[in-house]
């Protein structure tokens, strides 16, 4: 079994915010800075270093890993330890630092029974911090980090560069380490780990103009200087696999240095779903002489364009692509068959036998099965069994297949294409993160439950600003079993604790969390003026609120940080949550113009001035991103345009949305407006305005607008038909615009169902409107989610009764989805119960009878196992439940309605036989779908993006 270091969650938790300093992501305690365990080994001590002892003979990619660890020492203490490869340790403290079979010392140390490396030897990337007690002649205390293999090495040595508190992001993201004056480690019983995804990886993508322009300033092109910088941060965060950038660019042949560079630095490279046999789709543009990429008319070029492509990278360790797509990743031409492509594999197989290995099974090699391929295999086309497959996301971060029982016995077995960043329908989004972590949990958790872990790579665009989850996917590749969902928040704690220290961790992560989740509900290049509803629940002003709200939050921490943490600071956090903030803010206040300049009200011009000013404020954003942080050093990086998509290409410069202008008369002229409605007095309908019915069980405020259609300022009066009825501003002046909040004393409303009024006066007009009002008899004694507006809404987690069988269990996956969160049924690969049992019960209060419709919200997961759709089921108290093919309308149309909206949304009907208590209940058919919100429509709904906030419950 493997061993894991990862200690109990909360109560490490606890330990690193509030008692010890930030160090990893929850790994077992290594180092310590003061009041070391006995026997601890002094790593720097009043301003020594110990000596650090590797094997001339080691790996390359070890002996220079283990200068990082001196330079990581020096740069956290004032010492400057000692690189010493002669051999022969010596001093009271050192380090000793090597891969088995590969350093003398280290098998030395084995052969002499002092080091016990029984629980990593032979495996895959396996490493071992142990420290020893007098372990050689001349020698005190030794802190040993041995590898199984090169990469087992490295990993142990940036497992104690990270625990002493150099972050992987330390270059990448100018996270700086915290000084400490003496540094020590302590595994008095040796601590090892291995990886359960054997190759782990990002792919470097759609990477101009912000990727581009800053490798062009800053190296000239994706030559090895640059990509010595990435290989060095996949490594630290314990990745081993890249697909390099190839918008244009080509690994192998511009520099020559850099595949060469990637095998010493122990990187597997891998050429990205499209382009096979290790070489850039660009190569074929430089070196195949005009011919169409065409198997059928390029055969012979192709076979020696391939065979190039393997010479190139000859002896590198690397995945090797095979397949054919057609040019440009785009599907193969009409004529293309399955057995063409069957052909294709055979004879790139042929090419890896005779210039990799005869015995070709030996020779890692990857089949993508990326959009329509997919559908080749589907029909029956077929690679060997030790090639892996690739099984891929729909480009929007949801699994579209995952292997079958049958599938899983491969050989070669299977991997995940997942992405954070696309280019393509329905819409690009390239720019900051829309991705949230526990949506990344939840599909790379299927992943891992139905056994697709030979490799998983993510699409990761230019890199930045992609830090936190790109390290959460690498991270969780490494060990699914150490972050059950429940400790998805304790992650981005411990995060940040890590970056930034303990005081702010919690706010911080809480600050990331939401700032991905809320773009995660539509992403920002996917917004329009009237995504959210302006007009109801309030819904685009609370959107809002809610960005600005951790916008200040951020700002704020910002000021309080020390100064050499802020660069960081801007790049991790405030930099995508403001500007996230600021593009959300631009689309309402764009949105909110139009209707108020339909409604004729004189503040429409200042709506337009204020959405100049966003953005503004966003190109001011990026301007201090790419001169004020870091000296400059991130130039280009932010260049992404993301404002003004017309179609699904990105728009070549950031055009803001459009504004409404309006000459505004001079004299002062009435208008009011009502919450929930788009007319005002005067006007069509304006006559008739009424406010959403003020409810008892809900106890809240309504709100009308009294505005300004013209210049000069006017008095208003607001008086109410009834006694109870207060106003928070029953009069005063009207300059643009005034809101009244209208509300009650509920203790003083008769019981019943009634209309009260509120008359308005003001520039010599008048008008009447309408206040709905219930307070039904008996209220107190309701029981459960109740009744209002016309509906009653549930988030999946506040359920009355969870009820599991035959082992299984119910899963509350943190903040997974657009509102609350969601909830799935373990274990995800649980064969379908098509008699259902398995189901969450809502006790709802319905004040209507007859014809209802439920709104089942999920998260948009795909049909990724074959048959005819994944399936739950409804029901209201005994009826039979109704079983939903969540998957039945298998079009583009509806996909692309799914992803955009980040959700699923269904429909069925029921029949509600009187009013009174009712239980709604939610039955797992199929494994693997998350749950997160339901909605009991009586009649009463309006549109809105998210759909009405959760109903009172009682
Ligand atoms: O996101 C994807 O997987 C693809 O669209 C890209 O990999 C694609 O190759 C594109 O960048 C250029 O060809």
């Amino acid at each position: 079994m493997r061993q894991r270091i990862f200690a109990a969650g909360a109560m490490l938790m606890a330990l690193l915010c509030h008692a010890l300093p930030a160090q990893a992501l929850g790994q077992k305690k290594l180092a310590w800075f003061d009041q070391p365990p006995i026997d601890a080994v002094a790593m720097a001590h009043n301003g020594q270093a110990a000596r650090l002892y590797v094997d001339a003979a080691d790996y390359a990619g070890v002996l220079r890993a283990a200068g990082d660890l001196q330079g990581d020492i020096a740069r956290v203490s004032a010492a400057k330890p000692v690189l010493s490869k002669d051999g022969k340790p010596a001093g009271a403290d050192v380090i000793i630092i090597g891969t088995i079979g590969k350093s003398a010392l280290i098998d030395q140390l084995v052969a002499a029974g002092k080091l016990d490396v029984s629980a990593i030897k032979g495996k895959w990337e396996g490493w071992q911090v142990q420290t020893l007690r007098k372990p050689l002649p001349g020698v005190e205390r030794a802190l040993v980090i041995t590898g199984s293999d090169k990469r087992g090495t490295i990993f142990g040595i940036y497992e104690m560069s990270e625990q002493i508190g150099v972050s992987p992001w330390n270059w990448w993201a100018d996270v700086p380490a915290a000084k400490h004056a003496n540094v020590y480690a302590s595994a008095a019983a040796a601590v090892s780990d291995a990886p359960v995804v054997q190759y782990r990886g990002i792919f470097l993508n759609d990477e101009a103009p912000a990727l581009t322009g800053w490798v062009q300033q800053r190296y000239g092109g994706f030559n090895h200087q640059f990509y010595e910088k990435v290989f060095e941060l996949i490594l630290r965060m314990r990745g081993n696999y890249l697909w390099p950038a190839m918008w244009g660019e080509a690994f192998y042949d511009d520099d020559k240095l850099n595949g060469k560079t990637a095998d010493e630095y122990g990187v597997v490279i891998g050429t990205s779903h499209h382009e096979p046999m290790m070489r850039a789709h660009d190569e074929w543009r430089r070196y195949g002489e005009g011919k169409p990429w065409d198997y059928n008319r390029s055969g012979d070029k192709l076979r020696e364009f391939w065979t190039q492509g393997l010479r190139a990278s000859q002896g590198q360790e690397k995945l090797i692509t095979l397949g054919m797509r057609g040019d440009g990743d785009e599907p193969m031409s009409e004529g293309a068959n399955v057995s063409l492509l069957e052909r294709i594999v055979g004879d790139q197989r042929s090419i890896i036998a005779k210039e990799v290995n005869p015995d070709v099974t030996k020779v890692p090699q990857v089949w993508a099965l990326y959009k329509e391929v997919q559908e080749y295999y589907e029909k029956g086309m077929r690679v060997p069994d030790d090639v892996t497959l690739l099984w891929c996301d729909d480009n929007w971060g949801n699994i579209r297949r995952l292997p079958t029982a049958e599938e899983r016995k491969r050989a070669g077995g299977a991997g995940i294409y997942y992405h954070f960043d696309y280019v393509g329908g329905p819409r690009s989004y390239k720019w900051i993160n829309v991705t949230p972590l526990p949506k990344v949990w939840e599909q790379m958790h299927l992943a891992w439950q139905y056994q697709a872990n030979k490799l998983w790579i993510v699409n990761v665009g230019d890199l930045k600003p992609m830090e936190v989850p790109i390290e959460f996917f690498l991270t969780y590749a490494w060990n699914p079993e150490a972050w059950p969902a429940e400790r998805l928040p304790d992650y981005l704690k411990l995060w940040a604790a890590r970056e930034f220290g303990p005081e702010h961790a919690d706010d911080i992560a809480d600050i990331v969390a939401k700032y991905a989740k809320y773009n995660g509900r539509r992403k920002p290049e996917q917004l329009e003026p009237t995504t959210y509803s302006l007009v109801n629940y309030n819904e685009a002003a609370r959107i809002v609120d809610e960005y600005k709200s951790i916008a200040a939050r951020a700002e704020k921490i910002s000021a309080a940080l020390p100064a050499n943490k802020r660069d960081a600071f801007f790049q991790l956090v405030l930099y995508p949550v403001k500007a996230a903030a600021v593009v959300n803010e631009l689309y309402v206040t764009a949105g909110q113009n139009q209707l108020y300049g339909l409604q004729g009200r004189a503040s429409t011009n200042d709506l337009a001035a204020r959405a100049r000013a966003l953005f503004t404020e966003d190109a001011e954003l990026v301007r201090q991103y790419h001169e004020d942080i870091s000296g400059g050093k991130w130039n280009h990086m932010m260049s992404q345009t993301h404002l003004g998509y017309t179609y699904w290409n990105q728009p070549p410069r950031n055009v803001m949305p459009p504004v409404t202008e309006m000459q505004v008369p001079k004299a002062a002229d009435m208008g009011v407006a009502v919450e929930g409605s788009e007319q005002v007095w005067p006007g069509p309908g304006g006559d008739a305005l009424a406010l959403p019915a003020l409810d008892v069980f809900e106890k809240q405020a309504r709100f009308i607008d009294i505005f300004n259609r013209g210049q000069q300022a006017f008095d208003y009066t607001v008086s109410a038909s009834e006694p109870w009825i207060t106003l928070d501003k029953p009069s005063g002046k009207v300059a643009r615009q005034q809101r009244v909040l209208v509300n009650v004393r509920w203790a003083e409303v008769p019981d019943g169902v009634r209309t009260a009024t509120l008359t308005i006066a003001g520039a010599g007009g008048k008008t009447t409107i309408k206040v709905p009002l219930r307070k039904p008899a008996g209220a107190a004694a309701l029981k459960g989610f109740i009744e209002t507006g016309g509906v009653v809404v549930m988030e999946a987690e506040h359920y009355t009764h969870a009820v599991a069988v035959d082992q299984r269990a119910w899963q509350l996956i943190p903040d997974h989805g657009r509102t609350l969160s969601g909830m799935t049924a373990l274990p995800v690969d649980a064969p379908a119960d098509d008699k259902p049992r398995m189901r969450l019960e809502y006790e709802v209060q319905l004040f209507s009878a007859g014809k209802v419709e439920v709104q089942t919200t999920l998260a948009p997961t795909q049909k990724f196992q074959p048959g005819a759709g994944l399936r739950y089921a409804i029901s209201f108290d005994d009826e039979a439940p109704q079983v939903i093919n969540v998957h039945a309308d298998g079009s583009e149309k509806a996909w692309e309605r799914t992803v955009s909206d980040g959700a699923t949304v269904l429909i069925s009907h029921h029949n509600i036989d009187k009013p009174g208590p009712h239980t709604l209940k939610f039955w797992v058919v199929d494994s693997g779908l998350v749950v997160q919100k339901l909605v009991v429509n009586t009649g009463g709904q309006q549109p809105s993006y998210l759909g009405p906030p959760e109903s009172p419950r009682q």
